[in-house]
């Protein structure tokens, strides 16, 4: 991309509406805009790394066998009221009507829906487990949307459901998303812990929520420090292997303030270890049984004659939300500085030229670096403006963009001055800066 071509609508100061960095930053740069409360068009830069987080989320989705579909984002009344939940659901959800007069809503989620899919289809045992997910808009009119796309109205969110013949396989289910969760937030750069967690409208009794820490959290956090040094490295997909997970995890308190009890946590955790602390949930997996598939009568045949209602799960990520989120942990308040994670990066690397009045020969270097990347499947843009290369660096400062390649008087003939945000200046052929810039996408 061309800087002097893109749609980047950078604004002069930080919007005095926004109270936190990501929605500052996220309206300073021009990622989104607000359309009415709650409600925001995502312009180039912020589509783009939401796009980068979906793909993802999707890799580690399908990397457990989930299989994608896509569900409308209007739903029909009727399921709901099977489920019992059209009431129950009160004013977050967005009712309307068709020219027929019939009630319909704007999903906030899709567990009636999907059970709706199930039933219709699968009747036998034979055809389980199945584990579907979609990545489509949700509405919840929340009774305070803040923060810009943190909490806001209308949001991209990535929903998966999983139907069980029992408890013991629908728990390895659980497991599974327990996993692909905590891959999905180690490969965003994110270090996001599970924590027992309150049901909410969805229901059941198994919860967990993943939750980063930030200060600008919207969820208190009791845990035990010791929590941040586990990962999954090493976790097969074997039931035995993913219930070992689970536990090495459950055994350190980690809960937020809906399941906060004062006398448990200093019982079970040493002064030393606690932290209290606050954090954004950015993903969320309950397992809650035959909760919808018994009134919307979702059962299949077992292998003795008999039916049984299928056992569900359902496992959201807050993908427009992690937008926001890598931004609140990424931000760097004493150098005033972001610097995205590479892998979802608006642009990898900024090439740019310092350009004098009569002299292009910066610019055309500058071009055939920009192609070269390009060709290399790198995602690059090119400062072309004839603006001085101070204020060219503070605007891919601002941005965020994490690597620069700088064409003035440190690039002699085949090396050029190259530089990482936040780091010293190096100096490397394109061919080299290439292949680093591969090697770092592939590490994580
Ligand atoms: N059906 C279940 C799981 S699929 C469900 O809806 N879970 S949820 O309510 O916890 O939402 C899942 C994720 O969506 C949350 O963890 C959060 O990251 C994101 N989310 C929820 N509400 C909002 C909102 N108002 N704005 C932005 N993101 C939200």
């Amino acid at each position: 991309m061309y800087l002097s071509k893109a749609f980047i609508p950078i604004l002069k100061n930080n919007p005095s509406e926004a109270k936190i960095k990501s929605h500052q930053l996220m309206l300073r740069i021009g990622m989104i805009k607000q359309s009415s409360t709650g409600i925001y068009s995502w312009l180039p830069l912020g589509f783009k790394v939401m796009k980068k987080i979906e793909k993802i989320v999707r890799d580690e989705q399908n990397n457990i066998g989930a299989q994608e579909i896509l569900m409308p984002t209007i739903q029909s009344s009727e399921i709901w009221k099977e489920s019992g939940r059209y009431d129950d659901y009160g004013d977050e959800m967005l009712r309307i009507k068709d020219r027929q007069n019939r009630e319909m809503l704007y999903g906030p989620t899709n567990e009636e829906l999907i059970t709706d899919i199930f039933r219709s289809s699968i009747k036998s045992y034979k055809s389980l487990p199945q584990l579907l997910y979609h990545i489509q808009w949700k509405f919840r009119d929340e009774l305070r949307p803040r923060f810009g796309i943190m909490r806001c109205r209308e949001f991209y969110m990535k929903d998966a459901y999983s139907f069980d013949i029992n408890d013991e396989e629908a728990f390895f289910s659980y497991n599974k998303f327990f996993l692909s969760y905590l891959r999905t937030f180690k490969k965003l750069n994110l270090t996001a812990i599970p924590m027992a967690a309150d049901t909410g409208p969805i229901g059941g009794n198994l919860s967990h929520e993943f939750v980063i820490l930030a200060d600008t959290g919207e969820s208190k956090i009791f845990t035990d420090k010791r929590i941040f040094n586990l990962d999954s490295e090493g976790s097969e997909i074997t039931k035995e292997s993913l219930e070992d997970l689970r536990k090495k995890y459950e055994q350190y308190y980690a809960v937020t303030d809906e399941k906060f009890n004062k006398n448990e946590f200093e019982k079970e955790v040493l002064p030393e270890n606690r932290l209290i602390t606050k954090g954004i949930e950015v993903g969320h997996i309950f397992y809650f049984g035959d909760k919808y598939s018994k009134p919307l009568n979702a059962s299949v045949d077992l292998s003795g004659g008999k039916k049984d209602f299928v056992k569900m799960g359902s496992y959201g990520i807050g993908v427009s939300r992690l937008v926001g989120a890598i931004i609140e942990a990424k931000y760097n308040e004493k150098d005033e500085i972001m610097k995205w994670p590479l892998v979802v990066a608006p642009y990898e690397v900024a090439v740019i030229p310092v350009i004098s009045k009569n002299d292009s020969k910066n610019l055309e270097k500058a071009i055939n670096v920009y192609d070269y990347l390009k060709k290399q499947n790198i995602d690059v843009i090119i400062d072309d403006t004839d603006e001085n290369l101070s204020s060219k660096l503070k605007k891919v400062n601002l941005i965020g963009v994490p690597y620069q390649i700088i064409l003035g008087k440190k690039s002699e003939g085949d090396l050029l001055e190259f530089k990482e945000t936040g780091k010293e200046t190096t100096s490397l052929s394109i061919e080299k800066i290439a292949k680093f810039l591969h090697q770092q996408k592939e590490q994580i």
